[in-house]
């Protein structure tokens, strides 16, 4: 608890993992002054995992390479040096691909020259990344030496190794954030609008520790800074008598179009089964693990289907039958990726797909190596080549479930219709640019500057907001001094008051997001109504889930508040919070909204994966970076909406500048960028 009082005081955050992989040796092993000094040279004030690992290599408090799998890579060595050689034999030689600096990429560990100071059996954490003894592999990124739960059929608990600390937090906060599957029960007895801040307490009686919880992030922060000052009133507005009626000499054709909207996918219409125990000894233990080898199994399926739509993807065989295939002949797997490491010579991968799991070896020689920065933890893709007797899948070749390349043709509309994409309104903070959205909600009412705007204006018929619409309570570290509402109810009442002047045959479409009351975990079925019934209220709103699939005249539109966004950021190169379309490039590749487990996103552990993303869409909506980024990738549009947030003193701190104002609208028909207008001029000095 030191560590993170510490580290909380110097204005530094840390992930979960990374606290457990640090904790123990503070003070003992390394200083404060040295990890802060490590995390300033990396450009970061958040230690997560990748960090913390790279934190413990470069002091050689870790080995940069277990034992195991130097052994392996020596084979690989030998296996890549014969089949360069076989290469040379074709007629068809690949090249080899450039790769730059900038490839290196946050997950691996290990692309240091430098060998370890440590004996390689002394610091090392086990389990960490790769494998146990027994060569087996782990789901997430968790560090207990789970079982493999998409491999086990039938379910033994003894494999579920709760640290034993007197049952104390470090199990019931890591489940909190959803982090690792062994914790779930804690997780399960945790109502859920208090599952986003578990009480963290050091279990040694140190009470003049602060309290300290799990926050949106999965971060660690104080609970004393989100404290109300006693006595404190806020005075804020509520814009109870906001009245902005339509100019009543604007003509509206939008009214005169038919409404012709379905939503095609949302989270609360999915019947989940939970699991039951088989027997009576099974218990909870039993469910548990249950819970998550169905939600990967499940991943697994929709992820297999989707790749076997791409006729390449042939010959697809179980990683259990590798041993019997003929050495000479080309094999595929699918399978999900546990982890990924780069070598001297190239990356490997451990991949399991239920039925085992392999080491799958692509050298920097192959035409597809570039594509293994696309892969991130968690995972699901194919792999093509050669099966070694010696366990490794040499691979010549590597397919991402990806967006195929065609055009959607669809057929005209007899009119000119038009969307609004919005997000992250964040009404309550003191950064709401409020002048900005009351102009906004002015110019849907008729308020405009020119014949073209009065021409877009007359078309809208829906408005998407796409989560964040308030700002919450307690989200981010020293959040309290930056509310002007500070209460969740009254920030809701706020919104209903402000979209109540939004005309009324537009249709609002509203979802969750991460500063909203709703389940933490994704996806989020919709917003508790407790607190947000005042927008449930609204005549002209339809509450979605996070995320949804809306079809508009005929044409989807996948709308998702974009925390994945963070999953890319953290392990594809060259990839930024300020670029959120890049990154949207990447989810659509992966066809996933949040592929890793146990990372920055939580995740609900349902029976069901409700995050692939299963149909293609015409467009695809997110927000939660607060820049607004578009562009088209494979037909689909891609547009990150902005915000109405202007910078809080924690994205300064977190180097995040963000473009509010910005309102994309979309035609309907093309489902493409009309217009952008732009507000932003009204948030200045906010
Ligand atoms: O997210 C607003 C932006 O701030 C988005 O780009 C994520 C970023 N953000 C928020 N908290 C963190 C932490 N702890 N680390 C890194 N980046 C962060 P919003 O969801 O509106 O708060
Ligand atoms: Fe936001
Ligand atoms: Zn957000």
């Amino acid at each position: 608890m030191d560590l993170v009082r510490d580290l909380l005081m110097n204005r530094y955050l840390i992930t979960p993992s990374a606290y457990f992989l640090l904790q123990d040796r503070y003070k003992r092993d390394f200083m404060l002054s040295e990890l802060i000094k490590f995390a300033r040279t990396r450009g970061t004030f958040v230690i997560d995992n990748a960090l913390a690992e790279e934190f413990l290599k470069s002091k050689g408090l870790i080995a940069e390479k277990p034992p195991l799998l130097e052994s392996i890579e020596k084979s690989v060595v030998v296996e890549g040096a014969l089949e360069a050689r076989a290469a040379e034999e074709d007629t068809v030689s690949t090249g080899a691909v450039p790769v730059g600096g900038e490839y290196r990429t946050p997950v691996s560990s290990g692309t240091s020259p430098e060998t370890s100071a440590a004996p390689p059996d002394s610091g090392e954490i086990p389990g960490l990344e790769f494998q146990n003894e027994a060569g087996q592999g782990y789901i997430s990124t968790g560090t207990a030496p789970e079982k493999h739960l998409l491999s086990s059929s039938s379910v033994e608990i003894e494999a579920v190794e709760i640290p034993s600390n007197g049952g104390q937090s470090s199990v019931s906060t890591e489940a909190a954030s959803g982090v690792r599957p062994i914790e779930v029960s804690q997780e399960a007895e945790i109502p859920e609008s208090e599952a986003s801040a578990q009480e963290f307490s050091s279990g040694n009686g140190d009470e003049d520790a602060p309290r300290v919880v799990y926050g949106e992030y999965g971060v660690l922060v104080p609970v004393e800074e989100e404290i109300i000052p006693e006595g404190e009133v806020k005075s804020y507005s509520t814009y109870s008598d906001l009245s902005i009626r339509p100019r009543e000499d604007f003509e509206f054709r939008a009214k005169e179009i038919p409404d012709e909207y379905e939503i095609k996918f949302d989270v609360k219409n999915v019947k989940l089964k939970p699991p039951k125990a088989k027997n009576a000894n099974g218990k909870e233990g039993e469910i548990i693990v249950q819970v998550y080898a169905n939600y990967f199994r499940s991943r697994m399926k929709k992820m297999r289907k989707l790749l076997r739509e791409n006729p390449e993807v042939s010959g697809v065989i179980d990683i259990a039958k590798l041993g019997y295939v003929a050495p000479e002949g080309e094999v595929a797997i699918i399978g999900l990726i546990n982890s990924k490491r780069e070598t001297r010579k190239g990356y490997m991968f451990e991949v399991e797909d239920g039925t085992g799991v392999i080491k799958v070896f692509i050298g920097r020689d192959k035409e597809d190596y570039r594509k293994v920065f696309d892969i991130v933890p968690d995972a699901v893709v194919a792999f093509k080549g050669y099966y070694s007797k010696k366990g490794i899948l040499f691979a010549n070749s590597i397919y991402l479930p990806d967006v195929p390349l065609y055009k959607r043709n669809k057929p005209p509309l007899d009119e000119k219709v038009y969307a609004v994409l919005l997000s992250d309104i964040h009404v309550g903070s003191n950064k709401f640019c409020e002048k900005a959205f009351i102009k906004f909600l002015e110019w849907l009412n008729g308020e405009v500057n020119s014949r073209e705007e009065e021409e877009i204006v007359s078309r809208i018929k829906y408005i998407i907001i796409d989560g964040d619409v308030v700002d919450g309570v307690g989200i981010y570290p020293g959040q309290y001094s930056e509310l002007v509402i500070p209460d969740v109810f009254d920030q809701y009442e706020a919104l209903a008051n402000l979209l109540a002047n939004v005309p009324e045959h537009m249709t609002m479409f509203i979802g969750p997001g991460n500063h909203d009351a709703a389940r933490m975990a994704l996806p989020q079925p919709g917003f508790y109504k407790e607190y947000a019934h005042p927008i449930l209220k609204l005549k002209n709103a339809v509450i979605i889930s996070n995320p949804a699939v809306i079809d508009l005249h005929g044409r989807e539109f996948l709308v998702y508040h974009g925390r994945g966004i963070e999953d890319i950021v953290s392990f594809i190169p060259n990839r930024s919070h300020h670029r959120p379309a890049e990154a949207m490039v990447n989810l659509l590749k992966l066809r996933h909204l949040a592929p890793t487990f146990g990372g920055k996103v939580p995740i609900a552990p349902d029976p069901e994966d409700l995050l692939v993303i299963e149909s293609v869409p015409d467009l695809f909506h997110t927000g939660h970076v607060h820049v607004l980024q578009y562009q088209v990738y494979h037909g689909v549009f891609l547009v990150n909406s902005a915000t109405w947030q202007a910078q809080t003193e924690f994205q300064k701190m977190v180097n995040i500048v963000p473009t509010p104002g910005k309102v994309p609208v979309i035609d309907i028909e093309t489902a493409r960028l009309k217009t952008v207008i732009d507000f932003g001029k009204w948030c200045e000095g906010v």
